[in-house]
């Protein structure tokens, strides 16, 4: 009975019946989770922005540079970092920023408290095109394939990036915890990896592996598994016609792109975002917009007007962990407003809501709430 007793206090961490892809997975990765997971559930929705800190619109490499945070006064919540081309060892992605930054960047983003999530626009296997080249080629790097141990090489090249970042000092050097979202909008067909180039059978057992790979073989235990779609579903079945199952995945995204403010692209938006929150709650998974945007942002209020409002509008919309808008390439191919950008006033309200939580509305998410709210 005491024993009983001991094991109930001691082991719960995540709550019954929810597990980690990786049950080994370091206390601060851990952690990681059940913080979002408490963020999603409280409607605090952490906001993101990709490549945040490495450039934004009409500038690069500027020192404590940040287009969301020269706009709202505060650093983005969650960043994102975008690993294409570290499978041919170069020195920078396939959006010209530098590995060796890129970590930089990433150490100095964690040491402020924001959260790190990587994708990775792989180039095609089968015919050494882009990621765009949608040419079958999952099957090459599924075991057995023609192109598999060079998978297995670049996987290993990921384990290599992944491990090097680093945080502490002498006496609490730890790894930083990821959110990885390989083969993410696999529900549209863009991508080799997309739903018209690829079964559901060789996506989930590519997946298994990829996972299993980076957890047993490379020892990775800081990465949270991120099953991320496209918003071109209508139901749950849908929605999980590639899902490798709830031992293989931490969390459920879509990545949601508007191009423009009418009801069929709004209502569409609502009701992709409910199945997707109702889905992970039901699977003990943090839901999440894993990107989002509208181009350029052309709507003066955009953000609070046409963004939040939708996705405020029922309670079940806004459980989400974050929302983490695309990259500052330009001032046509942009997700975030810059200073005097059209949506730049009304970006300053979305910051000031109550529901959005920029880096410094942080509490520390490398640490165990107090009181574990996941269910
Ligand atoms: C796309 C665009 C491209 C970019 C790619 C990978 O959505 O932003 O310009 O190369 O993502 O980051």
């Amino acid at each position: 009975m005491r024993f009983l007793l001991l094991f109930i206090l001691c082991s719960p961490i995540l709550g019954w019946g929810q597990k980690l892809a990786d049950p080994l997975a370091t206390k601060r990765t851990k952690a990681l989770f059940v913080n979002l997971q408490k963020a999603a559930s409280e409607s605090k929705i952490l906001f993101g922005h990709q490549d945040d800190l490495a450039y934004g619109v009409g500038w690069r490499h500027i020192k404590g540079g940040s287009d969301v945070r020269f706009t709202c006064g505060d650093y983005p919540a969650v960043y994102g970092w975008e690993l294409g081309n570290l499978e041919h060892d170069s020195t920078a992605n396939l959006d010209r920023v530098n590995f060796k930054q890129m970590k930089n960047w990433i150490k100095e983003g964690y040491e402020r408290g924001g959260v790190i999530t990587l994708s990775w626009h792989m180039d095609n296997y089968h015919t050494a095109g882009s990621a765009w080249d949608t040419t079958a080629a999952v099957k090459d790097i599924l075991p057995g394939g023609a192109k598999y141990e060079r998978y297995k090489q670049d996987l290993d090249r990921f384990a290599h990036f992944v491990s090097d970042l680093k945080a502490g000092g002498l006496f609490d050097r730890h790894a930083i915890p990821v959110i990885f979202r390989p083969f993410h909008e696999h529900t549209g067909a863009w991508f080799w990896w997309g739903n018209t180039h690829v079964t559901p059978d060789d996506f989930k057992a590519l997946w298994r592996f990829t996972v299993a790979y980076l957890r047993d073989e490379k020892k990775l235990h800081q990465v949270l598994y991120s099953f991320s779609t496209s918003y071109n579903f209508k139901s749950e079945a849908e929605m999980l016609t590639f899902y490798p199952g709830d031992e293989w995945v931490d969390m459920l995204g879509i990545d949601f792109y508007a191009n423009d403010n009418s009801d069929q692209t709004w209502d569409e938006f609502r009701q992709v975002q409910s199945v997707l929150v109702k889905t992970a709650e039901a699977r003990g998974k943090v839901p999440a917009l894993t990107e989002f945007g509208f181009e350029g942002i052309p709507t003066p209020d955009w953000w609070t007007n046409v963004f939040l409002k939708n996705l405020l509008a029922e309670p079940i919309l806004g459980r989400i962990a974050y929302a983490c808008a695309w990259r500052n390439a330009n001032k046509k191919h942009h997700y975030v407003p810059y200073p005097g950008g059209v949506s730049a006033v009304d970006f300053q309200t979305f910051f000031q809501h109550p529901n959005t939580l920029f880096e410094s509305d942080l509490w520390n998410f490398y640490k165990l709430p107090k009181k574990n709210n996941s269910k």
